[in-house]
């Protein structure tokens, strides 16, 4: 609204018109329709070592089938009683102890696992076990089937990721769960990666292309992701906002790994800062190995090995490595590009 004084009689038609749900919208453009992004949300760093302490507490006090899943949430300080991390996106922290398995179900939500510790434990889609190594990658797409397992003889953490408040924004969510703890073995553990991975799939059509067309990897090893950073690491120089960047993707249409969710790492050599970069998608970053800092629209934030960051939309971000630093980071990108609202500004 423009600053010429409101005439008397308007309090008193807004007072009037209230009961009846109708509001001005000119006293309130202005911050519905702001000329660049002002997130809800918050900077924010875990302390890896921190939750994992909380979260073995718990697994002393309840067991993953009682709990269904044995998950600490982590919440964005500025989005209390949401279990969000970003307004768009879930994130948690998942145990499984020796022996033990969370029950099998599928859900509307999507979903990725970042492994955080450990070596052993599986998640099962669609009854293929993904046998989960530190720093793998393994997703479950919206409505497959999916349990965990822990068969190794150590504890098994890692990060969830999730749509969840995506999902609840359009009011579409939908869950079951299957009879029995766990899916029957459809595929030995590594049969998609066989089958899909090697820039081939099965003739459609034929028995062999079992999974679905539109979504048949979930399983993107640290070995893989690892190595192929390495090789543009020891050619490339540094972009210098990302660093050497590598987004997971979905080999069926070369696009993110899931209809709402982007995935990527990257690798910045020690003694490297990265230019300040705003993005509109809200992220979600995992200190894989190294330390440095990160300034997060003017925060600062000390980064450790296995700390995670939540970097909300159009906060510029810089980060310092210290030593080689490499990081994992998940973000709304791929559901704000379909939309045509994706944008970045890079200092
Ligand atoms: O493993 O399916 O952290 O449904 C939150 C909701 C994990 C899961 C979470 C879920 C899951």
């Amino acid at each position: 609204m423009n600053h010429i004084a409101p005439a008397p009689g308007l309090q008193a038609l807004y007072a009037e018109m209230a009961p009846r749900h109708l509001f001005p919208l000119w006293e309130v453009l202005s911050a519905l329709v702001t000329p660049t992004p002002h997130s809800a949300a918050r900077p924010a760093r875990w302390r890896y070592a921190e939750a994992r302490d909380f979260l073995l507490r718990a697994g002393g006090l309840i067991s993953a089938e009682q709990a269904e899943r044995r998950v600490l949430i982590l919440e964005n300080p500025a989005l209390p009683g949401t279990s969000c991390i970003t307004p768009s996106l879930y994130a948690g922290l998942q145990l499984i102890l020796p022996g033990e398995v969370a029950p099998c179900h599928r859900h509307a939500q999507s979903a990725l696992r970042f492994v955080m510790e450990g070596d052993g434990a599986h998640t099962a889609v669609d009854g293929e076990k993904a046998l989960m190594r530190p720093f793998d990658l393994v997703l479950t797409p919206n409505w497959q089937w999916h349990d965990h397992g822990n068969g190794s003889g150590a504890p098994m953490i890692w990060l969830d990721g999730l749509d969840i408040p995506t999902v609840r924004f359009f009011e579409a969510s939908f869950a079951e769960r299957l009879d029995g703890p766990a899916h029957p073995e459809t595929a030995p553990p590594g049969d998609t990666a066989r089958r899909y991975g090697r820039n081939l799939r099965p003739f459609p059509g034929t028995a062999g292309a079992r999974r679905p067309a539109a979504q048949p990897l979930f399983h993107y090893p640290h070995a893989e992701w690892d190595a192929a950073l390495d090789a543009i690491a020891g050619t490339d120089a540094p972009d210098p906002h990302l660093g050497h960047a590598l987004e997971f993707t979905n080999p069926a249409d070369g696009g993110p790994v899931m209809p709402t969710i982007s995935a990527h790492v990257r690798r910045l050599p020690a003694g490297f800062t990265t230019r300040p970069r705003r993005s509109t998608d809200g992220t979600v970053l995992v200190v894989v190995s190294g330390a440095g800092t990160a300034r997060v629209g003017g925060e600062e934030m000390a980064l450790e090995e296995r700390d995670l960051l939540v970097v909300p939309s159009w906060h510029a971000l810089e980060i310092e490595a210290r030593t080689e630093l490499t990081l994992f980071a998940y973000s709304d990108r791929a559901a704000q590009e379909k939309l045509g609202l994706f944008r970045e500004a890079r200092e």
